[in-house]
């Protein structure tokens, strides 16, 4: 998978050469470029922003940069008849990333993001790409941040999991669907007993039935405590008759 960010930080996205991320890009799963916008600005002072039209605080990205940025890394860089990226702007204004939208994007070939700062890019940059690639406004929650860097940081380390060979152990992926809808639920290891608290003996009682039964108990009563907004979600029929009587 190819991925571009483009963005006035580029030493926020340092993280990425680390762990395991760093590691599928030495082994060639992640082919990753991090991109000044700066290098597309031609005055003395590099300036990537401008006063919002119609006034109000805070400042526009201009839409100069980004369009040359794009002509490059984008338009002609392409052989006939190659794909575009599908390029994801980042703005608390877009729409929710979630582990579906996850999956959507580990299926691209070539992943684009632009790293918004200050209130925004110029909303031209977004309408005028729409006209030659899929768009998509994305945001990592509901808070605001300085700027889309660390909602990219979050959004490629989901991505790139979901990346056959990525992860080293795949069953950990299937794991996480088995479980779909539901928070998991909590984790031990040895030793049994640490400072007076035990391992819920279920867990070492090797019945295995019996641990995915008390698994399936705890991730729902961990959901119906700190995520009800789930539990009203999971589709009709995903609770079994043993779940009804929790
Ligand atoms: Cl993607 N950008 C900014 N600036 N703030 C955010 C966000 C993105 N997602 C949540 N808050």
């Amino acid at each position: 998978m190819k991925i571009d960010v483009v963005t006035v930080f580029p030493e926020y996205l340092s993280p990425l050469d680390l762990s395991l991320i760093g590691r599928a890009r030495q082994r060639g799963l992640i082919d990753l470029d991090v991109h000044d916008l700066r290098r597309w600005t031609h005055d003395v002072h590099h300036s990537v922003d401008g006063a919002p039209a119609g006034g109000g605080a805070g400042m526009v990205m201009k839409p100069q940069p980004w369009g040359e940025c794009l002509d490059e890394l984008v338009f002609q860089r392409q052989g006939p008849g190659e794909e575009k990226p599908r390029l994801l702007v980042t703005s608390p204004a877009g729409r929710p990333f979630t582990q579906a939208m996850a999956h959507e994007l580990a299926a691209e070939p070539w992943l684009m993001f632009a790293c918004g700062r200050y209130e925004g890019i110029d909303q031209r940059v977004v309408d005028h790409a729409s006209q030659a690639m899929e768009v998509t406004e994305v945001s990592i929650g509901d808070y605001v941040l300085f700027g889309g860097e660390v909602a990219v940081l979050a959004i490629v380390e989901a991505v790139a999991r979901l990346v056959p060979g990525v992860l080293g152990n795949a069953a950990s992926l299937d794991d996480e669907s088995h479980n779909a809808g539901l928070l998991e639920a909590p984790a031990y290891t040895r030793p049994a007993e640490w400072r007076g608290l035990e391992i819920p003996p279920v867990l070492l009682s090797g019945d295995h039935g019996k641990v995915d039964r008390w698994r399936r108990e705890q991730a729902l009563l961990r959901t119906a405590a700190a995520r009800p907004d789930l539990l009203a979600r999971l589709e009709a029929g995903s609770l079994d008759e043993r779940d009804r009587l929790l």
